[in-house]
């Protein structure tokens, strides 16, 4: 066991409650090391992101740098879905307040260091808006050697989730998007078309909560999330669907596609443009996730989840 490969990851995050299990995932998984969160304005704004990722470490006794990132999209305004996370971003659980303080570093200064110090590549994982990673590829562009790869959650093959065609972390800043999936750098979008079939059961949410500390602590998060869609078909998990692909690829069905981002329409910015048919007859920059084996996914994210705390 602890001969096992691990990846070595940067996780740009905007918690929210389905941010929470993928950190939850993510640090209790014994083949990834988390070596910096970095949090981002999306779910609500940047305080209440990086208070989120201060409490959540605490919660689960982790001593991981966390360092402040961007409050607000590259060009747009901010809009946050408080709708959707309550008005903490993870309302539900009482947490105690973090004795942590974020890192007096910039997040994508903190990055940069992360990278260019690591003797192997880092992986880096954005379960948030695009807006760090934007400004590290472009402040940073030395960066790019040593990045192993993107496996972000956004994006849609089809339709969109926050409006007709877009998914909320590429729509919340297309321009940042944009520039990440154009930076010839090897990219994985686990977006809404495996996202939205990768939920939890009710039976599955209850043997979570009876599982452990965390178990009990996301329950009592996912009574709040999303108005409690919980009992309407199962529980979506966005975020979570990265980390998974990230050691288990075999649970999703991909393809290589020419995909980039729609920034100028009037009803489709944020838009991720994948061209499955290669229409455009363009080089196909982007894995593009298409399918994910739900029952299989459930089996690991409760697998992964018992080995929390
Ligand atoms: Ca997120």
């Amino acid at each position: 066991m602890t001969n096992l490969k691990k990846t070595p990851i940067i996780l740009d995050t905007d918690p929210g409650i389905d941010d929470a299990v993928a950190i939850a995932a993510a640090l209790f998984h014994e083949r990834i090391d988390v070596k910096l969160m970095t949090t981002v304005a999306g779910n609500v704004g940047l305080d209440k992101t990086t208070n989120n990722a201060l409490k959540l470490l605490q919660f689960f006794g982790k001593d991981i740098p966390v360092a402040r990132g961007v409050s607000k999209p590259l060009v747009r305004p901010a809009e946050d879905s408080s709708h959707i996370h309550g008005e903490s971003g993870m309302d539900g659980y009482e947490f105690d307040a973090p004795v942590q303080d974020p890192l007096t570093q910039h997040a994508v200064e903190a990055m940069r260091d992360v990278i260019l110090n690591s003797p192997v590549p880092i992986t880096i994982v954005p379960i948030g808006p695009l807006t760090n990673v934007a400004l590290l590829l472009t402040l940073y562009p030395d960066c790019a050697s040593n990045i192993e790869r993107i496996v972000l959650m956004g994006g849609s093959a089809s339709r969109g989730n926050h409006t007709p065609n877009a998914e909320y972390n590429i729509y919340a800043d297309p321009e940042a998007a944009k520039i990440v999936f154009n930076a010839g750098l090897p990219l994985v979008m686990v977006g809404l078309d495996v996202t939205s079939q990768a939920t939890l059961t009710t039976e599955n949410v209850e043997t979570i909560r009876d599982m452990n500390k965390t178990g009990n602590m996301l329950y009592s998060m996912f009574q709040h999330y999303r108005g409690g869609s919980l009992k309407a078909g199962g529980l979506k998990m966005h975020d979570l669907c990265a980390i998974a692909y990230l050691v288990n690829p075999a649970l999703f069905e991909t393809q290589d596609c020419f995909v980039d981002i729609e920034t100028a329409g009037l009803y489709t910015a944020g838009t991720t443009v994948v061209d499955i048919r290669n229409r455009l007859a363009k080089p196909s920059n982007v894995t593009v996730c298409l399918d994910i084996d739900v029952p299989a996914f459930r089996e690991w994210a409760l697998e992964v989840l018992r080995n929390a705390i």
